[in-house]
């Protein structure tokens, strides 16, 4: 069966089929990897894929192959693509696609349809959707090609939508009559083309980098904002010397993490209420205004605060809250010209802002020691967290995916990251179940080691990807927080029958004994020493590795720290 040869092999030398235009024009624009997984009709365009070169990464769902795409895009700036196969496959696919457009990762699904005459007329075929149609709300743009020629043509306008702007989502539909249809071969490679400057600079008026240092120069306790639009755009050297220049203390979303270290004397992550409560001008460097900075108004919010704001985007202007200055551009060139501007306008916090800064970072450091101090038996999330945080910070070059709830606002204050876009999360969704699929794609992309801290629920959304992990040999080691349950494993059935509460899944599980169907190394820990050890081992092995880290199911607060969002119900403890 290995030897088996792609069907759509052309017959004559002269000519070639939509399959391999795919290929050709994938490779002309440097796309070396492509995340899928096969079936028809794209079973023989993954195979050719190989056979040019281009890494193919099979996975057991789709929506895994499409997470690996799009933090592949956030993390190289070029579209990550995931392959996928009509119908059900595609919808796998889209809830990736979907979340890469609301982050703003630069990614293509690339899909295989069936015939177009038999889906236009409801008739029935396999697979049968329609596929661009219903693309449409959850994407930048989507396309189908319906011509070889066009081939080429259709790539470059879902590279061009991908990554130009606000990077994103793209639908590309490819049906199977396009697939296989003949093209003379010269013709054909006359199509063919590498996208020119695929994410144009936009350049910011000097208006409105003037009127954003004139602001900041009236500021007695102005606050930086870092997002992960400032990570994703890789100015990270201007981003520091700005920072650095002013003296401005800054605050890092969760994906922003690492721009600078979080170590960095000016960091006010560990006085995040502290600085939005006292900050009178506010900085958003590629953040948004939206829930996570709870839409910039109410009580978190110094009521008198005045914006700047940084992005790519004109249309995220004024969002929630009016914006003083906003300076629209992309961030390598809005901060080339803020750092040259910086020496026209006198920028300086007061003393008493840092101050102030540092002693509330002080108590909540101090809170936060006793937490991780505190030894339990079983374990809970601090103490658990304690062992990672000592054995990341001998790593400090690893990247990190994180995803639950407790699990992930937990990991989020306790872990630092000390490298840009070293930490890879849930993001603006807060979606579960990027985990094995972030892990898989940062792994490829980068070939660093990867650590996953997954909570016990959000793990099994993509668990079984361990097995992509073990055949693609991967340097991952998942610790999966295993606290029995969905934010905690000590509810009971309200009804009183035999079933598990809604929220329960299995405290005793030993999900280490997974990786051991596929070869990999498994450990259970049951102490933070156990949980030490065996963290660095797996990180030191470069194999994959999975940690049954076993929390107390009495541990955890209903959804983490967003508990406000659900609504109330008198059925509340
Ligand atoms: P966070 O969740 O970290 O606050 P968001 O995803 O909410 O980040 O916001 C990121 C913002 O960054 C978006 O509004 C997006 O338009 C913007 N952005 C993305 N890439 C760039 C870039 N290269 N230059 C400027 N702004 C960008
Ligand atoms: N489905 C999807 C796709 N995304 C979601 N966010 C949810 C369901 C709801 N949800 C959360 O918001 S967090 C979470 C779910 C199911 C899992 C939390 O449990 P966990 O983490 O075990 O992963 P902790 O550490 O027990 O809190
Ligand atoms: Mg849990």
């Amino acid at each position: 069966m290995d030897n088996i040869k792609p069907q759509t092999q052309p017959q004559a030398q002269n000519l070639t089929d939509g399959m391999h235009i795919v290929v050709d024009a994938l490779k002309k624009n440097d796309i070396e990897v492509v995340y899928g997984v096969c079936g028809i009709p794209v079973t023989d365009l993954a195979r050719h894929l190989q056979e040019e070169g281009i890494r193919y990464i099979a996975f057991r769902h789709e929506q895994s192959a499409g997470n690996a795409a799009a933090i592949t895009g956030f993390l190289t700036k070029k579209p990550g693509i995931c392959l996928t196969v009509s119908a059900p496959g595609f919808l796998n696919g889209l809830t990736a696609l979907a979340n890469a457009t609301t982050n703003g990762f630069p990614m293509i699904q690339i899909s295989g349809s069936s015939t177009r005459s038999i889906i236009d007329l409801q008739q029935g075929d396999y697979e049968e959707l329609d596929q661009m149609n219903i693309a449409k709300p959850f994407v930048k743009a989507s396309y189908r090609i319906n011509k070889p020629e066009d081939i080429a043509i259709g790539l470059a306008r879902a590279i061009r939508a991908a990554v130009s702007g606000r990077p994103g989502g793209v639908y590309l539909d490819l049906t199977t009559a396009l697939l296989s249809s003949i093209m003379d071969k010269d013709e054909a490679a006359k199509t063919l083309f590498k996208v020119e400057d695929p994410s144009p600079k936009v350049i910011p008026s000097c208006e409105s980098v003037d009127k954003a240092l004139h602001l900041l120069s009236t500021a007695k306790n102005p606050l930086i904002i870092l997002g992960k639009g400032a990570a994703y755009a890789q100015a990270d050297d201007d981003i520091k010397e700005f920072i650095e220049k002013t003296g401005i203390p800054f605050l890092p979303m969760s994906m922003a993490k690492g721009l600078l270290p979080d170590d960095h004397p000016q960091s006010a992550a560990a006085a995040r209420s502290y600085v939005l409560e006292n900050a009178d001008v506010v900085v958003l460097l590629g953040a948004r205004l939206n829930w996570l900075l709870a839409h910039g108004k109410g009580k978190h919010w110094n009521p008198n605060v005045r914006f700047i704001q940084l992005d790519i985007d004109p249309q995220e202007i004024d969002s929630n809250r009016p914006i003083e200055a906003p300076v629209v551009g992309d961030i390598v060139s809005s901060m080339d010209l803020m750092v040259k501007g910086l020496s026209k306008y006198n920028i300086k916090p007061q003393p008493s802002w840092m101050e102030g800064i540092n002693q509330d970072k002080q108590k909540n450091d101090a809170k936060m020691a006793i937490k991780l101090n505190n030894n339990t038996s079983p374990m809970n999330f601090f103490n658990a967290l304690k062992a990672v945080k000592s054995v990341l910070e001998q790593n400090k070059d690893i990247y990190l995916v994180n995803g639950g709830a407790n699990t992930l606002d937990d990991t989020r204050n306790v872990v630092n990251i000390y490298y840009p876009r070293h930490r890879l999360d849930c993001g603006t969704w807060g979606v579960m179940g990027i985990g094995m699929g972030f892990a898989i794609g940062a792994a490829i992309t980068t070939g660093k080691p990867v650590v996953a801290i997954e909570g016990d629920s959000a793990f099994g959304f993509s668990g079984m990807e361990i097995e992509t992990i073990c055949r693609f040999k991967l340097p991952i080691t998942v610790v999966v927080f295993n606290n029995g349950g969905i934010y905690n494993g000590w509810h009971t059935n309200l009804g009183g029958g035999p079933d598990p509460s809604p929220t329960t899944l299995m405290a005793d599980a030993r999900y280490d004994k997974l990786i051991e169907a596929f070869g990999g190394t498994p450990y259970n820990a049951t102490t933070p020493e156990e949980l030490t050890k065996a963290l660095s081992d797996g990180i030191s092995s470069g194999k994959p590795t999975l940690i049954n880290c076993v929390i107390d199911p009495k541990d955890g607060t209903e959804s983490g720290h967003i508990s406000s969002l659900n609504p109330k119900t008198i059925l509340k403890d």
